[in-house]
């Protein structure tokens, strides 16, 4: 079945606005966020109580978006995959799947049973999951003019990226470039849509819950793209910065190896912060040219959403792997850049936890290819 492309965007936008919301009412709302930073152990936890409330937050967006997909996308449903599994299991051996049911006092009443019987929190977070959101995607949405093909079609969803930030709930400090090193400011709902046959990233959304603090609330951003083929399009992010282009600026992770940064640090300036997902969205916005990660430390969830977008802006993703074994011209990585990018489609390691969809062998980011001829050559030199 065809589908527009643009009312699935919209779509996931608004569902990312949902997991949003979701996400600040748990921060906010102090029934909840005792739940969230409260950590029983051993006979002083709750018997009926899920281990770990955090968890159910991350299910709780997921499963929230699968809800809202599936009523206006009937079918899309199985073929949504995220890091969480929806089935919780309490120390009493009752096994419970978290939905979001047909009406608001049914998923109050499913989230009550995870919730040690505590009614006036299962009741704030179904009110929130059965809200209606609307969201004005801006005007480039009016460019999005293709069809997809509902069959083909795949999302991975990262319901709250950075979940260490989100637990701690500490404000970022932002530095003249934009960029915060750690802080709810870091936290992304990253929903991505990618093609089944192809395995590249089509459509992504990245929603920051915790973008802007106003004095006690909190107000979110989120960016989108649009690449399908010749149709390239995505939203304008609100703060847009210019990078000195002398001095790359490559994001990488605190735990990067000493040998990759240094090599880096040579000729670009190496920068932290915390999130897969706020990294790859600094490039998106431009706060970076540059994402290097030599590590398996990342997953499909955690950039097919951001992939999609750079796709849009005439940037990609490849694995570091590739970066390295690159031994053409510099002029020729263009070629690079339109065989290699990360797919989402296969599992990249056998098993059957998480690691499958882990990108083995790293990630490299980029905002453009000369930003991507720029780390080659950083790369090769250094
Ligand atoms: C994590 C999170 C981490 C990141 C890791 C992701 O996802 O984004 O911050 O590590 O790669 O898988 P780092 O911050 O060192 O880049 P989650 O928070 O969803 O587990
Ligand atoms: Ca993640």
């Amino acid at each position: 079945m065809k589908v527009p492309a643009r009312s699935l965007l919209q779509a996931l936008v608004n569902a990312s606005e949902k997991g949003a919301k979701i996400a600040r009412v748990i921060r906010a709302e102090s029934a909840l966020l005792e739940l969230l930073v409260q950590e029983k152990a051993g006979d002083q936890k709750n018997r009926r109580f899920v281990q770990d409330f955090k968890t159910l937050a991350d299910v709780l967006v997921q499963e929230t978006v699968r809800h809202d997909l599936s009523a206006q996308f009937p079918g899309i449903g199985a073929s949504i995959y995220g890091e969480e599994s929806n089935k919780f299991t309490n120390v009493l051996g009752e096994s419970i799947s978290v939905q979001v049911l047909q009406d608001q006092e049914a998923t109050a009443q499913l989230l009550c049973s995870v919730l040690d019987d505590n009614m006036a929190a299962a009741r704030l977070l179904a009110k929130v999951a059965h809200e209606e959101v609307l969201v004005d995607a801006g005007p480039e949405l009016d460019d999005v003019d293709v069809d997809l093909d509902l069959e083909d079609l795949g999302v991975w969803i990262d319901p709250i990226d950075s979940t260490a930030q989100y637990i701690d709930g500490l404000c970022g400090i932002i530095n003249d470039k934009g960029l915060v090193s750690c802080g709810l400011q870091c936290v992304v709902v990253l929903l991505g849509v990618y093609s089944k046959s192809a395995g590249l990233p089509q459509l992504g959304v990245c929603n920051r819950p915790f973008a802007q603090s106003t004095g006690e609330k909190w107000k979110g951003d989120l960016m989108w793209g649009v690449a399908i083929g010749e149709t390239k399009v995505f939203s304008l992010p609100s703060a847009k910065t210019t990078n000195n282009k002398q001095n790359l600026v490559v994001l990488m992770s605190q735990s990067e190896k000493p040998d990759v940064q240094k090599k880096f640090r040579a000729s670009c300036s190496v920068q932290h912060a915390a999130g897969a997902g706020y990294k790859l969205l600094c490039v998106n916005q431009g706060i970076a040219d540059a994402y290097v990660l030599s590590k398996s430390s990342t997953y499909m969830w955690d950039c097919c959403a951001p992939h999609a977008i750079l796709l849009a802006q005439n940037g990609g993703v490849i694995s570091y792997k590739s970066l390295c074994d690159f031994n053409g011209d510099l002029s020729s990585c263009s070629e690079l850049s339109l065989n290699q990018q990360i797919t989402y489609h296969h599992d990249n390691q056998p098993g059957s936890g998480s690691q499958r969809w882990c990108n083995r062998d790293g990630i490299v980011a980029y905002c453009s290819l000369e930003a991507l001829q720029a780390i080659i050559k950083a790369n090769r030199d250094n």
